[in-house]
């Protein structure tokens, strides 16, 4: 008889482990709270974090969201002064997301569903190939399994390259799934517009765009097979079992300034072992320094979700002020009654650190001080906690299509 090699008689075991890996997170059941913390914030948020399957809003620990499995519902509520079930059961939730439909190719259709990864890599190439003499597919390094960070260059009349830059990112928290579909709506309107709308011809003639609907491809890959909920990379650390570095606490300013960021390989906060050691954050520091010493950079958005704020540096330090403040909120402002125009829908404007909560290693610090981007921001996209992060499909559309305006009030007055 041939003996079997050792390794074929591991195979089911192997097999077996990688099945129950893949198991994606059942979220019947459990349901998200707000909680009011009072007094020892810190430390009951600590215990809460351990409880909790999710905290939806680290670093807002006056007002916290977190997703809780039923058995610890009582324990978390009991640790708040005061808490109110925000979703009753998030497994209902996600089913009113809406099912991932099958690809087709780009037209107003496709903001209608969300996509998995493969397909959001399809549309941006059949967008591409659909208008090949003023855009190409660009990448900005890539993420820790190795997928390019994956975006569209955008250029007008003046050739390629030959405007200052304004630049999107989109999805840098896995679970943000609208703010994926958002950004490539900026790219969609902005090429299918271009021959008939005569003020989107006077924006793509202005300025090279440079957007990037996905920048942790990982950590969104994960949420579509895992966990829903996922916000992270996928990054190791080795004096941890816990995965992955919040990409939007990793970049390289001010990232060694305390309590913007967690140093808890388990947080969802966590910054990471060195500034900038994230892969994402290393091709992504690459780019804004390219485009900056290229033809500089007018205007950059971190597109994220939920709460409808518009914020400006500084995320580090809640009493520092940009040189152009001023500039920037107007801005905002704008683009505030925009967007409230097309749908009713009220961002809340302001400075980051001061209007929401404190970050270090953000975005917009980094592109604003380092990057020398002329406006800078991060838009918290829809909605206000009824749906969060897993906003309905039927939202899409209103929300890309109210956020579009906000960003060509401040295209005009950039
Ligand atoms: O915490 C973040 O990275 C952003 N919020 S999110 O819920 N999408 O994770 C906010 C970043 C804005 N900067 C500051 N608030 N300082
Ligand atoms: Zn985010």
């Amino acid at each position: 008889m041939k003996l079997l090699p050792f390794s074929s008689l591991l195979l089911p075991l192997v097999l077996g482990i990688v099945v129950l890996r893949a198991e994606k997170v059942d979220y019947n059941g459990y349901k998200v709270l707000r909680l009011s913390l009072g007094e020892s914030v810190a430390d009951i948020e600590a215990q809460i974090e351990e409880l909790a399957a999710h905290v939806l809003n680290p670093g807002r620990a006056e007002r916290l969201d977190v997703v809780v499995a039923p058995d610890n519902v009582d324990a978390v509520a009991a640790l708040a002064a005061d808490s109110t079930v925000l979703t009753e059961d998030v497994g209902a939730v996600l089913e009113e997301e809406g099912e991932m439909t099958t690809y087709a190719v780009p037209s107003e259709t496709w903001f209608t569903a969300y996509h998995s990864y493969t397909d959001h890599i399809q549309f941006l190439r059949d967008l591409q190939g659909g208008f090949t003499s003023n855009s190409e597919i660009i990448t900005a390094g890539s993420s820790v399994q190795g997928r390019a960070l994956t975006g569209i260059h955008i250029w007008g009349s003046g050739g390629k390259g030959s405007k200052p830059a304004v630049l999107f990112h989109g999805t840098v928290h896995a679970r943000e799934w609208i703010s994926t579909m958002t950004v490539e709506y900026m790219a969609y309107q902005l090429l299918t517009k271009y021959s008939s709308d005569a003020t989107v011809r006077a924006l793509v003639d202005s300025y090279d765009f440079y957007i990037m609907p996905v920048v942790n491809p990982d950590g969104f890959v994960y949420s579509q097979t895992n966990d829903r909920l996922w916000r992270k990379n996928r990054q190791t650390v080795s004096s941890s079992s816990c995965v992955g570095r919040d990409i939007n606490r990793n970049w390289p300013y001010k990232w060694e300034v305390p309590g913007g960021a967690s140093t808890n390989p388990c947080s969802e906060t966590y910054k990471g072992v060195a500034a900038g050691d994230a892969p994402e954050n290393q091709g992504l520091v690459a780019q804004v320094n390219q485009l900056r010493d290229a033809r500089g950079i007018r205007l950059y958005i971190d597109f994220h979700s939920y709460g409808q704020y518009i914020l400006w540096p500084y995320g580090y330090d809640c009493n520092l002020r940009a040189e152009n403040d001023a500039e920037m909120r107007s801005l905002a402002s704008q683009a505030a009654s925009a967007i409230s125009g097309v749908s009713g829908t009220r961002y809340t404007i302001g400075p980051a650190c001061s209007t929401l909560y404190a970050t270090t290693g953000d975005s917009t610090d980094y592109t604003d001080v380092v990057g020398n981007v002329t406006y800078s921001y991060t838009y918290e996209l829809r909605d206000q906690g009824n749906y969060g992060f897993t906003l309905p499909a039927n939202q899409i559309q209103p929300t890309v299509r109210e956020t579009w305006a906000g960003v060509v009030s401040m295209l005009q007055n950039a």
